[in-house]
């Protein structure tokens, strides 16, 4: 009981008085308070469907394009020169945050992320640094400045969940069934927490370190929580996830929190308590807004395979799905995951428009 009394307190009056009506319309949605069209972003808005991204990878690696800090911040840019978006989402990648624990971080061309020496054994935690070199992130600082000082509208910081952050160090790679991950879970449940508080620690650092460079908010993603029962994702992610959103809560930041399986979730996200909850695309917008509490706000979810549809569709879908919330002061549009790296940009300039009509 005492977690939803704590997500009814935000936002607290102190948030409430920091804000003015000329405020940007993401922050006044965050804060329930919009009352015009919904802002509207997109996950992984910044990537290889553009042109321009595309260009700038024949000449730099993945891991440059995130380390470069005028390089970082230029790819941050593209989706507000070229769709005029509601924020800007730093461009990075969760799995950066795993480089100091000498993992062997790398980005194979074609075949998403490799870890050289994945976590083979839970005592191989011992090796962890008990805080995180923050030092070693600099260019994370550096890029949020970089990418401020030429933005004029709100910047999203972001970090993996905990969770997320484990299976990619357990599984070394992409594994959509978390074969390995799951075998910890059942066989060494003491051991997998302890590696989820240690996360957890780092996570509150280097999101902390986002919001003091200038992120005006966050968004954590816990993309591989679709293989957890409701029961496994209370008992590991909910606990990691509650402290990551009090610590930044106290910190007055917002956070939004992406969680796959959102309905089936739903209860634990809301005892969770983030500013916001992202949906994926396989619960109905009306019907989860009826069980978040309105101190929660929503974001999400057509499904990203719409926009491999004719132009006139997508707009259709990003309308009906505006419709569909309107009048919700605390509403904001998005997909229900992240742009797929081979549609067309038109395609997401459709679902811009569809939002806003
Ligand atoms: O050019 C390339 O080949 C790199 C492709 C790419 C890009 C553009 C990767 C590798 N990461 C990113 C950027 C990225 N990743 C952002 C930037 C900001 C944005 O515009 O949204 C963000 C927020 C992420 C987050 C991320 N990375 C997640 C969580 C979100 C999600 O999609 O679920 C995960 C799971 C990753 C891991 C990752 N990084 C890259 C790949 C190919 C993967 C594997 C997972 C996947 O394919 O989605």
């Amino acid at each position: 009981m005492t977690t939803v009394a704590h997500a009814i307190e935000w936002p607290s009056e102190k948030h409430l008085q920091a804000f003015s009506s000329s405020s940007p319309k993401l922050l006044k949605a965050l804060y329930g308070s919009n009352d015009s069209t919904p802002p509207v972003w997109l996950m992984r808005q910044a990537g290889r469907y553009m042109a321009s991204y595309r260009a700038l990878r024949e000449r730099y690696p993945f891991l440059a394009l995130c380390k470069r800090p005028e390089l970082a911040a230029a790819v941050t840019m593209m989706p507000i020169e070229q769709l005029d978006v509601d924020a800007a989402i730093l461009f990075s990648d969760i799995l950066l945050l795993l480089e100091p624990l000498a993992v062997g971080l790398s980005f194979d061309e074609g075949r998403g992320p490799l870890l050289a020496s994945p976590l083979e054994r839970p005592e191989a935690i011992d090796r962890f640094p008990q805080k995180l070199p923050l030092e070693e992130f600099a260019f994370v600082t550096e890029a949020i400045q970089m990418t401020k000082a030429a933005l004029d509208r709100p910047l999203i910081g972001f970090a993996g969940a905990p969770f997320t952050l484990a299976s990619y160090l357990i599984e070394g790679k992409t594994a959509r069934h978390l074969p390995m991950t799951k075998r910890w879970v059942i066989q060494q449940p003491a051991a997998f927490r302890l590696l989820l508080d240690q996360l957890t620690d780092y996570v509150i650092d280097y999101l902390s370190m986002q919001a003091e460079a200038g992120a005006d908010l966050l968004q954590l993603f816990d993309s591989w929580t679709e293989q957890l029962s409701p029961a496994h994702f209370s008992t590991f992610c909910e606990p990691c996830l509650k402290r990551i959103c009090s610590a930044m809560k106290a910190k007055g930041i917002p956070l939004i929190l992406f969680c796959r399986a959102t309905a089936s979730h739903l209860d634990a996200l809301i005892r969770i308590g983030p500013s916001a909850i992202s949906s994926d695309w396989m619960g109905d917008l009306a019907t989860l807004r009826q069980r978040i509490p309105s101190s929660i706000a929503l974001q999400g979810n057509m499904e990203p395979a719409w926009l491999y549809a004719d132009r006139s569709v997508i707009e259709q879908q990003a309308a009906q799905m505006a419709h569909s919330m309107r009048s919700q002061p605390n509403y904001i549009a998005n997909l229900g995951h992240g742009i797929p790296p081979d549609v067309e940009i038109d395609a997401v300039r459709a679902f811009v428009d569809g939002v806003r009509s």
